[in-house]
C-alpha cells in the first residue's frame, strides 16, 4: 500500500499539463521545409486538401529566413541554424505559393493541396 506523494503528484499534473497539447500537435500532418543557400526545398509540398497541417522550417542559411505565403497569411522567421513551425489552416484544394521574405528572387515554392 502506497500513499500517494505530493511531489509526484504534481510531476505527473504538469507532465500531462505539457504533454496533452503535445500530442494534440504531433497528430497534425507534418511537412518539412529546409531553406539553404537562399532556397527551400523541396520547393513543392503535396498536403491534404481540407485538413489542418503543420510546415516545420530548418533554416540553414548563413541569416535569417522568413517563409510567407499570402493567401492564406501566413509568415514565420526563422534565425539561422533554428527549426520552427507554423499550423495552416483547412485549405481547398489548389495551389498555394510561398516564398522566402529575405531570399525573394531565389526562395520560391508552392503547396499543392489535394
Ligand atoms: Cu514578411
Amino acid at each position: 500500500m502506497c500513499t500517494p506523494n505530493p511531489r509526484w503528484l504534481r510531476a505527473a499534473f504538469w507532465a500531462a499539463l505539457v504533454a496533452l497539447p503535445l500530442a494534440a500537435q504531433a497528430e497534425l500532418p507534418t511537412f518539412s521545409l529546409v531553406a539553404e543557400n537562399g532556397r527551400f526545398s523541396p520547393t513543392t509540398l503535396e498536403v491534404p486538401a481540407n485538413t489542418r497541417f503543420k510546415i516545420e522550417l530548418t533554416n540553414l542559411n548563413a541569416g535569417p529566413e522568413e517563409f510567407e505565403t499570402t493567401n492564406p497569411m501566413k509568415e514565420l522567421v526563422v534565425a539561422p541554424g533554428s527549426t520552427r513551425s507554423t499550423v495552416f489552416p483547412p485549405l481547398k484544394p489548389g495551389t498555394y505559393p510561398f516564398f522566402g521574405e529575405f531570399h525573394r528572387e531565389t526562395a520560391q515554392g508552392q503547396i499543392i493541396a489535394r
